[in-house]
Order: C-alpha cells, then sequence, then structure tokens
C-alpha cells in the first residue's frame, strides 16, 4: 500500500521512455531510413498504459474504488496493471476467445477477470453495466480525451529525440485511441504536417469504412485475426482528425500483417501482435514506397517513424497457428 500512496502522491507516470532504435532492416525495405519506437517494451507490453495509466490516475484522484475495463487484452493488462499500482480493485472484461495466456497475465496482476460475448463491444456492454456502480469507474481502452493526452507523450519523446519532424509516422488503428493520441501529440509539438499513415487489417477496418462513407460506419462483425484492432465503430474524435492532419488510411490483409509479425521476428528478434503487424506491413508490403509512387508522400523523405504497438496476445505457439490458419506454413 505505501508504493501505491507514493505513487498516486508523486503522481509518476506508468509509462517508460522508450527506445527509437534506427532499422536496418525495415530501412532497406522501404528504401527510406525507418525508426522504430518500440511502444511492445513499455511496462504492460504496449503502448496503452500511456493513455490508459494517464486516465487512471485521474479518476483515482477523484476518488474511484473500483476499475472497470472491457478490452482486447491489451487496455486491460493496462488497466489492471495502473489499479494494483494505485492500491485500487480492478475487473476486467474479455471477449469469449481471449487466450487463457492474457487471461493469467491478467490474473497475475490482481485482476478479476470476467470473459464475455464474441467481439470486444459485446464484452463493453457488460462493463458498461458494471461500472453503474457505486465508485465504479469505466476505463475505456480508446474513448477519452485524458487516454489521447496520455498517449499523446509519444510525440514529445519523439520531439525531445528527434528534434525535427519525421517524415511520416505509422500507426495501428483498432478503437483509433492512438490515432487521436497521437495526433494530439503532433499539434502539441508543432509538428501537425507530419504524414500519419494509419493502418488497419481487412475485417477489423472501422476506421477506413468510416473515411471512405465521411461518417461512423459500424463493422456488422470482427473477422479479422488481428482482434486487438477488433473495435466495430471508431471514435468520433478519430473521424474528426481526418479533417486536421494529414492522414493516410490503408487497409492489409490478416495474410500481410502476420507475415509481417514472422519477418519482423526474424528480423529484429521481437515478436508482436497481428495488430501491431498491420503497422509493419506498410513497410514490408510496400505501401509506404507505393504512397510515394503515387505523391502522396515525398520521394524523398525523412526518417519514417513505425510505432510498434506491442501486444500481449501472441507467443511462438500462437504464431504458428495463425501461420498455418492462412496458409502460411
Ligand atoms: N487494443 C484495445 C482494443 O481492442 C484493447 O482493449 O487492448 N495495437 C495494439 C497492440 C492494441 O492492443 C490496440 C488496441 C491497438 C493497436 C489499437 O489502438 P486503438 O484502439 O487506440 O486504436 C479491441
Amino acid at each position: 500500500m505505501e508504493g501505491s500512496l507514493a505513487a498516486r502522491a508523486k503522481g509518476e507516470h506508468f509509462h517508460t521512455v522508450t527506445p527509437l532504435l534506427e532499422s536496418w532492416a525495415l530501412s532497406q525495405v522501404a528504401g527510406t531510413t525507418v525508426l522504430l519506437k518500440c511502444e511492445n517494451v513499455q511496462p504492460t507490453g504496449s503502448f496503452k498504459i500511456r493513455g490508459i495509466g494517464h486516465f487512471c490516475q485521474e479518476v483515482a484522484r477523484k476518488g474511484c474504488r473500483h476499475l472497470v475495463c472491457a478490452s482486447g487484452g491489451n487496455a486491460g493488462m493496462a488497466a489492471a496493471y495502473s489499479a494494483r499500482k494505485l492500491g485500487i480493485p480492478v475487473t476486467i472484461v474479455l471477449p469469449e476467445g481471449t487466450s487463457l495466456q492474457v487471461v493469467r497475465r491478467l490474473q497475475g496482476q490482481g485482476a478479476e477477470v470476467q470473459l464475455t460475448g464474441k467481439v470486444w463491444d459485446e464484452a463493453n456492454l457488460r462493463a458498461q453495466e458494471l461500472a453503474k456502480r457505486d465508485g465504479w469507474e469505466n476505463v475505456s481502452p480508446f474513448n477519452h480525451p485524458l487516454i489521447w493526452e496520455g498517449h499523446a507523450s509519444l510525440v514529445q519523446e519523439l520531439k525531445a529525440e528527434l528534434g525535427t519532424p519525421p517524415g511520416a509516422v505509422v500507426l495501428s488503428v483498432g478503437g483509433g485511441g492512438l490515432l487521436a493520441g497521437v495526433s494530439a501529440g503532433l499539434a502539441e509539438v508543432g509538428w501537425q504536417h507530419v504524414p500519419i499513415i494509419a493502418m488497419e487489417t481487412q475485417g477489423a477496418h472501422c476506421f477506413n469504412a468510416a473515411v471512405q462513407a465521411g461518417r461512423l460506419v459500424t463493422l456488422p462483425d470482427i473477422t479479422s485475426v488481428a482482434r486487438s484492432l477488433g473495435a466495430k465503430t471508431v471514435v468520433a474524435r478519430a473521424l474528426e482528425c481526418t479533417k486536421e492532419f494529414e492522414i493516410f488510411s490503408e487497409v492489409v490483409e490478416d495474410a500481410e500483417a502476420v507475415s509481417a509479425v514472422q519477418r519482423f521476428l526474424d528480423d529484429e528478434r521481437m515478436l508482436v501482435e497481428p495488430a501491431c503487424g498491420a503497422s509493419l506491413a506498410a513497410i514490408y508490403s510496400g505501401l509506404l514506397q507505393r504512397l510515394q509512387a503515387e505523391g502522396c508522400l515525398r520521394p524523398s523523405l525523412a526518417p519514417v517513424v513505425v510505432i510498434v504497438c506491442g501486444g500481449n496476445s501472441i507467443d511462438s505457439r500462437q504464431l504458428q497457428a495463425l501461420r498455418a490458419q492462412l496458409g502460411q506454413s
């Protein structure tokens, strides 16, 4: 308890400043210097701790007595970690298909875990129900200004390290929290002109569907293996961002995302989820070069930052199974 009180009193961030590493292998593929913002080494295995840690600290300060979070897994890990640091009980609601490994890790953080519904949207209904209890607070994985504010710290770190703006930032979009946060960060540091390449997989492409339609669209189902991108509707703020920032919305097939995960493992010896593979596929599938060829991006680009968002829901056996499912092995 002493540690938690200390953390609360000091208001220290729960996230760490992550390395920005130049990737020789990805730079070779892209024909442009590629820098990896390694969010996979955050305490909870993904960037989520930035925004969710910030959100949880704020609601704890206001007297919240129990946290509840519906999650594809990674937001839940961040909420469970934050709750433990703050000394507050936490309930994580996950879709039924979530791997046992993720459930165990959450329980290891002291979280109560409930499994319900086929996809995140269904688990979220249960979380909203629980959050009506007195003193309980719902932690959205992506839909809150405090979460975006927390994610924006990632861009502050880029600014501190690079000084000058990157040629583009590549990131993955699930519910759109990372996109909203990075956009906010770019505006804060005066880099609002930096192009953002917003990656999704087919079957979890709610942002792309919204961009195409010019309004929010709810997907009928999540069919992609990138479960952590599996929100049926993107946050309204993400769509608004398209009016204020230069955002290219791109969709790759599951096979490209999973193949990118495998190549990244071999190239950089880091294992990430298909949700992150979607961003890596922007390089490995030649999408960056295509955008350059089409005149969307300059032919001679400043270093491109790929946000390696990470993820917990992957191990060597799961990767093998995904590759077999997609006919890659
Ligand atoms: N995952 C959320 C939403 O899932 C969650 O509950 O964990 N990369 C990784 C590894 C992620 O876990 C997520 C979000 C994203 C990218 C996309 O971030 P977002 O939702 O802020 O766009 C259904």
